[in-house]
């Protein structure tokens, strides 16, 4: 049996209420990942941060003809996850920084170094995972319909037993039933949703 690891999505200023991508209620997860989040660093079990890093001319920003507005600027405080937000030193992966390239799954981010810049040479999520001897995930941020979703994905794909907390994710929902759809497609891909 291998180590558990709780994964928290994008929980970034912009996502939240007030942000320039504010997904509805983003800020009601901030409890429940609060709560899985200390007990997960009171047991010495690792917890792991994702963040949306964009340039501020990244592709999927309207300007360039994306779906967004521009969201999670790096070095912006939209792109800071949530003050509310306190957990003790965790590793940290970073998504979407190249100009021209989108990237929803935190499997496609690259692991942050001490010093804020991306690891040399690069760390990928897998990679840490797979290092850590980690084989059981537990998610929870924003979006359940865009980055909770494809990182689910990607992680069954991949082999870990996934769990998603419900009560912890929240969706954008472009069109009403996104989140709830992501959700199903999750659940019949072998995630446990909870
Ligand atoms: C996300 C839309 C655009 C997310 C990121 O984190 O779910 N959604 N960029
Ligand atoms: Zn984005």
């Amino acid at each position: 049996m291998g180590q558990q690891a709780f994964i928290i999505v994008d929980l970034q200023n912009d996502f939240c209420p007030g942000g320039s991508l504010a997904v509805p209620e983003g800020d009601r997860v901030i409890p429940v990942i609060q709560d899985w989040a200390s007990r997960f660093q009171r047991q010495g079990k690792l917890v792991i941060t994702t963040q949306d890093a964009h340039p501020a001319d990244h592709i999927s920003f309207r300007e360039r003809g994306g779906p967004w507005p521009p969201h999670c600027v790096t070095g912006t405080h939209g792109f800071e996850l949530h003050p509310d937000l306190h957990l003790l030193p965790h590793p940290a992966f970073h998504k979407g920084y190249l100009r021209d390239v989108d990237a929803y799954s935190g499997f496609e981010g690259t692991l942050v170094a001490p010093d804020g810049t991306l690891s040399t040479p690069p760390v990928s999520l897998e990679e840490y995972l797979r290092r850590e001897n980690v084989d059981t995930l537990h998610l929870a941020g924003l979006a359940t319909d865009y980055c909770v979703r494809a990182t689910v994905l990607d992680a069954l794909k991949l082999g870990f037993a996934t769990t998603v907390l419900v009560d912890g994710v929240r969706g954008v929902n472009v069109n009403p039933n996104d989140s709830e759809k992501a959700l199903n497609e999750m659940a019949q891909s072998g995630a446990k949703v909870r």
